[in-house]
C-alpha cells in the first residue's frame, strides 16, 4: 500500500505528468531538480516586503507576483522575509544607478542586515521586472544563482511587435488562428489571455506593440477604437508595454470629413493633431503611429504629390508634443516604377537623409524585397546616417512554411545584425545601425511581424515560440547568439535534460539553412505559390504587376538563371558601401548563399563545389529534404523527454514539413529542369509528378491571405 501511495506520488508530481500545451510558453516554471536549486532554496526563498525603496507601484506589484509564481513552481513556495533572519531573501530595489537607463537591472548578492540578500535594483520598476524576468530564467536554464553580480541594459530603445490584425481578428499572414485581440468584446472585457501576453512580452523585454494591421483600416482611430485600444494600453502597462496603432494616411478623408488627405493643407495636419489629442487624452502613454504609405495600394502623401518626408513629418508634429513616435515605413515599390524592386526603398528614401524629424523612425525590412528564406541585407542599413533607422524583421513565417515547419529564425536574424555594412569602414554591422551606436543615433527600434495567434500554444506551433523569444531577445541585444538564445529557449520550454537539449538545438539551428535549400537555394528568391505564399510556384507569371511573379525574380531560360544586379543588370550592388557592392558584384567574391540574387548564370557555371551549377542546384534541394528526415528521426528519438501532447504535435507537424520539402524541391526540380534540359545528377531522382500537376494545385483556403 505504501509502496504504491509512493509510486502515485512519484507519478503526480513528475513534470511529464502535467498536461503541457505550450500555452505557458517558456515561463514553465516547472520544478528543478535538486541539486540545480539555489542553495537558499533547501528552506524556501524569502521576498522581502515593500520597503521605502521601492514604493508599490502596479510594475512592482506584478515583479513581486511573478517572482512569487516562479519560485512557487521552481524551488518552492517563497517564506515571509520578516521570519527572523535568514539567508535567501530576495530584495526588489528602485535605485538610482547611472548606469542602467530607463530599462536596464543589476542582479547581485549583497550582505544586508547579515543576511544574504539577492538585491534586483533598476532605475525605475521596469527594470526590476526585467531583472525578476532575468533571475527566473537563470534558475531555469540552471545557472547558478548564488553569488551574482550581473547587469543588463537594453541596446535598442523601441522593442516592439507588429500585429498584422484585423479588426474582425482576422490574420494578414497570420499561421497561429485568431488575433488574440477581441475586438468586439472590448474594453467591456479584457481577456485574462492579454496579461500572459504581456507577461510573455515582458519576459523579453518587448516593450512595445502596434495593434493592427499595417494595411490598417480609419475605424481603428474612431473614437471606439481607441476606447478599446485603452483598456489594452490599460493592462499592458504595468508590463511596460505601450500600445502603438498603425495610421491609415487617407484617414482624415474617411473619419476626418475632410475632401483631402494633403499633408501639406491645414486642415489635414488639424485633423491629426486633434486626433493626436484624442488619443493621449485616452492612452496617455500611448506609442504613435506606424505608417505603410504608398505602398501596394495604401494611400500616402504621394496621392498629392507630396513625399514621404511631408507626410511622416506632420504626423510626427501630431504626437511629437506627446512624446510619441511616428514609425514610416521604407517597404515602398511601385509598379508604375520599371526598375529593379529590390533598389526602389533605397532610391526613394536616401535622398531624404537629413530631413526627416527626431521622432520618426524609417523601418526597415531586413532585406530589399521581402522577407524571403534569405536576403542580402538591405542597402539602407549604414545608407542613412541623419536619419532613425529601424528593424523591421518578420517572425510570422510567410514566407518560410507558415507554422507547421520547423524553422529556427534565430540564424536569419543573426546573419543579417551581424551583416557589415561597411559604411564607416570595417565593424559597422546592421546591429550597430539597429542600436544606434555607428551613428550615434538615440531613437533605436527593433520590430518584429507577430506570429502570435488564438491557437492554445501562441505561435501555431511550439517551435514557432522560439522565434518569438528569439526576437526579443535580439531586440534587447541585437549581439547577442542565436546558439546561446535557442539553448536557454529549449531549457525553459521542454527541460534541462541534455540528450534532448543538444539535439533539439542542433536540429533548430540549422533548420533555417535546410528551409532555404528545399526552397530557395544559392539566392533564389520569391518562389512561393501566388496570393496565399504557400508552398512552390516558380512559374508564377502575369497578373497585375511583374513584381509580384517568381519569373521576374529567377529570370530562368535556356540560357541560365538568377538576377543580375550587377553594373551590368540593374546596378543595385551599387547601393552598397563600395567594398561590399564591389564584393556582391565580383563571382570571385560573393558568397554562394547570395549568387543567383545578384547574378545571372549560365547552367554550367562551375560552384565552388565543383558542381555545375544545375547540379549544385538540385544537390541542394535534396539536402534540404534530408535534413527534414533527419530532424523527423531526430524528434522520434527524443519522445522519451517530451511530454506526450507537444510531442505528437511537433512530430505531426515535422511530417507535413517533409512532404512539403519534397514538394518544393519536385516542383522546383521539374520547372527549373524544363530550361536547364539538363539531365539530373547520379543518385537524384526525378520529381514524382509532372510539372503540370504541380502547376494545377489550387489552395483558395490557405490561411492567412486576405482579410
Ligand atoms: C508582404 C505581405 C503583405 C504585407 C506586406 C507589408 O505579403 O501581406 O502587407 O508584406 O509588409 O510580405 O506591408
Amino acid at each position: 500500500m505504501r509502496v504504491l501511495a509512493l509510486i502515485l506520488g512519484l507519478v503526480l508530481i513528475a513534470p511529464a505528468a502535467r498536461a503541457e500545451d505550450g500555452y505557458d510558453l517558456w515561463l514553465r516554471y516547472r520544478p528543478v531538480e535538486a541539486s540545480a536549486r539555489p542553495a537558499y532554496a533547501a528552506r524556501a526563498a524569502a521576498i522581502a516586503p515593500p520597503g521605502s525603496s521601492a514604493p508599490d507601484t502596479p510594475t512592482l506589484k506584478v515583479a513581486r507576483a511573478e517572482l512569487e509564481r516562479g519560485l512557487t513552481g521552481l524551488v518552492g513556495k517563497p517564506a515571509s522575509a520578516a521570519a527572523g533572519a535568514r539567508d535567501g531573501v530576495i530584495q526588489l530595489a528602485v535605485a538610482p544607478a547611472k548606469d542602467l537607463g530607463d530599462e536596464g537591472f543589476r542582479i547581485r548578492t549583497l550582505a544586508v542586515n547579515g543576511r544574504k540578500t539577492t538585491v534586483i535594483s533598476a532605475n525605475r520598476d521596469i527594470g526590476v521586472l526585467y531583472g525578476v524576468f532575468r533571475y527566473l530564467e537563470l534558475i531555469q536554464t540552471r545557472r547558478p544563482v548564488d553569488s551574482l553580480d550581473l547587469t543588463s541594459v537594453p541596446k535598442v530603445k523601441l522593442r516592439m511587435l507588429n500585429h498584422w490584425d484585423n479588426l474582425n481578428r482576422t490574420v494578414e499572414r497570420g499561421y497561429s488562428g485568431q488575433s488574440i485581440f477581441d475586438w468586439w468584446r472590448l474594453p467591456g472585457h479584457v481577456d485574462a489571455r492579454m496579461v500572459d501576453y504581456a507577461r510573455a512580452n515582458a519576459s523579453i523585454g518587448v516593450n512595445g506593440t502596434v495593434l493592427n494591421n499595417v494595411n490598417a483600416k480609419a475605424d481603428s482611430l474612431t473614437p471606439a477604437y481607441i476606447a478599446k485600444a485603452a483598456a489594452l494600453a490599460d493592462t499592458f502597462r504595468p508590463y511596460g508595454i505601450r500600445v502603438y496603432l498603425s495610421a491609415r494616411f487617407s484617414a482624415p478623408i474617411e473619419i476626418g470629413g475632410l475632401k483631402t488627405a494633403d499633408p501639406t493643407d491645414p486642415a489635414v495636419a488639424a485633423f491629426w493633431k486633434a486626433k493626436a489629442n484624442e488619443i493621449y487624452r485616452a492612452i496617455p502613454d500611448f506609442g504613435g503611429f506606424l505608417v505603410k504609405a504608398n505602398s501596394e495600394g495604401q494611400p500616402g502623401p504621394q496621392d498629392y504629390g507630396r513625399t514621404h518626408v511631408d507626410g511622416a513629418n506632420m504626423l510626427a508634429d501630431a504626437v511629437g508634443p506627446h512624446g510619441g513616435v511616428v514609425i514610416w515605413r521604407a517597404f515602398v515599390y511601385s509598379h508604375e516604377q520599371p526598375d529593379d524592386r529590390a533598389k526602389q526603398g533605397y532610391s526613394e528614401f536616401k535622398p531624404f537623409d537629413g530631413q526627416f524629424r527626431d521622432n520618426v523612425v524609417i523601418q526597415v525590412k531586413n532585406g530589399a524585397i521581402d522577407f524571403q528564406p534569405r536576403e542580402p541585407f538591405h542597402p539602407l542599413f549604414g545608407a542613412m546616417p541623419k536619419s532613425n533607422l529601424g528593424m523591421e524583421f518578420q517572425i510570422t513565417k510567410e514566407y518560410l512554411g507558415f507554422s507547421t515547419h520547423l524553422v529556427y529564425l534565430g540564424p536569419l536574424f543573426e546573419e543579417t545584425l551581424r551583416a557589415d555594412t561597411m559604411a564607416h569602414g570595417k565593424g559597422s554591422t546592421v546591429a550597430k545601425v539597429v542600436d544606434g551606436t555607428l551613428d550615434d543615433r538615440k531613437l533605436t527600434v527593433m520590430a518584429g511581424v507577430a506570429n502570435i495567434g488564438s491557437d492554445r500554444n501562441w505561435s501555431g506551433s511550439q517551435f514557432d515560440q522560439a522565434n518569438w523569444y528569439a526576437f526579443g531577445r535580439l531586440a534587447w541585444d541585437p549581439e547577442a547568439s542565436a546558439r546561446d538564445i535557442a539553448i536557454d529557449w529549449t531549457k525553459m520550454t521542454f527541460g534541462d535534460e541534455p540528450r534532448l537539449v543538444k539535439p533539439v538545438v542542433d536540429m533548430m539551428m540549422g533548420s533555417r539553412e535546410a528551409a532555404v535549400d528545399y526552397m530557395t537555394p544559392l539566392g533564389l528568391h520569391h518562389q512561393m505559390g501566388e496570393g496565399h505564399h504557400y508552398g512552390p510556384g516558380p512559374w508564377v507569371s502575369g497578373g497585375p504587376r511583374a513584381d509580384w511573379t517568381s519569373v521576374y525574380y529567377a529570370k530562368a531560360g535556356p540560357d541560365g538563371i538568377g538576377f543580375d544586379r550587377t553594373p551590368s543588370g540593374s546596378n543595385a550592388t551599387a547601393q552598397y558601401a563600395p567594398a561590399v557592392g564591389a564584393c556582391f558584384a565580383d563571382l570571385k567574391c560573393v558568397d554562394e548563399k547570395d549568387l543567383l540574387w545578384f547574378h545571372h548564370l549560365p547552367w554550367d557555371y562551375r560552384l565552388k563545389s565543383g558542381d555545375t551549377l544545375w547540379d549544385g542546384m538540385v544537390k541542394h534541394y535534396g539536402r534540404g529534404v534530408a535534413y527534414v528526415d533527419g530532424m523527423e528521426k531526430t524528434w522520434a528519438g527524443l519522445a522519451p523527454y517530451v511530454d506526450a501532447r507537444r510531442h505528437k504535435e511537433v512530430a505531426d507537424y515535422l511530417k507535413i514539413q517533409r512532404d512539403e520539402a519534397q514538394w518544393w524541391r519536385d516542383a522546383s526540380v521539374a520547372w527549373f529542369g524544363s530550361f536547364s534540359k539538363r539531365p539530373l545528377p547520379p543518385g537524384e531522382k526525378a520529381p514524382a509528378r509532372s510539372l503540370e500537376y504541380y502547376e494545377s494545385l489550387k489552395f483558395p483556403w490557405a490561411p492567412g491571405n486576405g482579410q
